[in-house]
């Protein structure tokens, strides 16, 4: 096991790896931004190096000043958490080139899922179901994009293979609105990407968004951990994701979720991923795989005992998981809310001091958050400062905790959207189960105040 290991991330993320590091008597090295200077996980800290300005992109996109950081302290390794760099293959290369290793994928890795053509790509050669549309890249000449799209079948989506997350798409509905939506989709790639090639896909009308997540080591061993619905979100941010998926069999679940073992073995992926699908109509269309541990981790550790980060640091130190496929079982159920610095209605950021901050608690209450009474949210980074995780026998028993929690919580000083959460958690299709990644938008248009 390492010795000691640097933490390249702020918020809630930094301080569950900091966490995680002490469970297993690692020493955690956190590095911080200048408006980051008192930070719980900061305060908590052995060791704390401030590696720039408050921008992001002086700070924790500063791959030089995170790199000298680990030098400076003797870290042996790097965990980038989520956003940030975390899925940036250069800095994963620059992390091992200059000897120290990075806690997450191999470089080569990331790259191939960084492009979302070569990720499809690697998919549908290993055998996960994937969205029908062009084999790879469009090609330059209209009549053969034409013939593509008819052969799909209208609406199509034109995806950036750049893009992900929702950024570089554009739906079209009919053939006359075809060549113009691919140049289209392919300036603002060329422009936001560095890259204008673009691929067609079925657009799918209602789908929900549901993932698996996996675990690797470095000895060819990957299991899955069960799956994710996270299709409450609005404008391709998560605000309440739980596991298992409503409604769907764990026989389906147990055979996609083989195929993305499978998938792990043949590409030789190792640490923690999630393989992102689309589920409509009884079947699963792979759309993108992110290598990085996820902010909706905690559910999956709620349902399956198994700690996630733990996990990472373990196998990127090169360790066999300690756990085979047959000891995995996903048990009850969880329910994550993600507290964000916003105003519940209009979405717009709410920095500022945190005046007051009670955590809710109780069986089953878990709450991953780096804030304090007196803590002032920064206006320079995401605007969640917390997550709170529920975990019950059954989904109505997660649900009656989640309201009990929200209603224990009480920040005062900047807004935030746990009234929204509130009203969430009493909303009669949501309880029913199994509502789309379009229900939240819809919701909001109707509750407009
Ligand atoms: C789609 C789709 C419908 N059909 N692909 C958006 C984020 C990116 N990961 C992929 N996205 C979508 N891809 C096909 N072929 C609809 C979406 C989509 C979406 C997906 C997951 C969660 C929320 C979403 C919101 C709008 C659109």
């Amino acid at each position: 096991m390492f010795k000691k290991i640097l933490v390249a991330n702020r918020g809630e993320i930094a301080l569950r790896i900091q966490r995680a590091c002490r469970e297993l008597g690692v020493k955690a090295v956190m590095v911080y931004s200048e408006a980051d200077r008192d930070a719980k996980y900061v305060r908590l800290a052995e060791e704390a190096v401030c590696i720039g300005p408050a921008a992001s992109n002086l700070s924790y996109l500063n791959m030089p000043a995170i790199i000298s950081a680990a030098e400076v302290t003797d870290a042996e390794a790097i965990h980038p958490g989520y956003g940030f760099l975390s899925e940036n293959a250069d800095f994963a290369e620059r992390v091992e080139k200059s000897g120290f290793q990075f806690i997450g994928p191999t470089p080569e890795s990331i790259r191939i899922m960084g492009d979302k053509v070569s990720a499809k790509q690697a998919m549908i050669r290993a055998g996960v179901p994937c969205v029908p549309g062009s084999e790879g890249e469009l090609p330059d000449d209209p009549a053969h994009i034409r013939r593509i799209a008819k052969s799909v079948g209208y609406p199509v989506i034109i995806k950036a293979a750049g893009g992900g997350g929702g950024r570089g798409m554009r739906v079209v509905h009919t053939e006359a609105a075809l060549i113009n939506a691919v140049a289209m989709t392919k300036a603002e790639a060329g422009a936001a990407f560095g890259n204008p090639a673009v691929y067609m896909e079925k657009f799918l009308q209602n789908p929900r968004h549901i993932e698996i997540q996996i675990l690797a080591d470095k000895h060819k061993n990957a299991v899955y951990l069960g799956e994710r619905d996270c299709s409450m979100q609005r404008r391709h941010q998560k605000i309440l994701e739980e596991a298992p998926a409503p409604g769907i069999s764990r026989k389906l679940i147990d055979r996609i979720g083989e195929r993305c073992v499978a998938a792990c073995k043949k590409i030789n992926y190792r640490g923690a991923g999630t393989f992102e699908f689309l589920y409509e109509d009884g079947e699963f269309y792979f759309i993108e795989m992110n290598t990085r541990v996820q902010v909706e981790h905690p559910i999956t550790e709620m349902v399956t005992g198994i700690d996630i980060v733990k996990t990472q640091i373990m196998v990127a130190a090169g360790e066999k998981l300690p756990f085979t496929q047959r000891q995995i079982t996903v048990n009850g159920h969880a329910m994550e809310c993600r507290i964000n610095a916003e105003d519940p209605y209009k979405f717009t950021p709410s920095p500022g001091r945190v005046t007051t901050w009670h955590a809710p608690g109780g069986p089953g209450v878990r709450v991953d958050s780096h804030i304090y009474t007196n803590y002032f949210v920064p206006p320079n980074y995401d605007s969640m400062i917390g997550k709170i995780i529920v975990h019950g026998d059954t989904r109505e028993q997660a649900m009656a905790r989640m309201r009990t929690a929200l209603l224990e919580t009480a920040v005062e000083g900047i807004h935030t959207n746990i009234p929204l959460h509130r009203e969430l958690m009493v909303d009669a299709k949501f309880m029913a189960g199994g509502t789309n990644i379009h229900y939240l938008e819809h919701w909001l248009e109707h509750h407009k105040r």
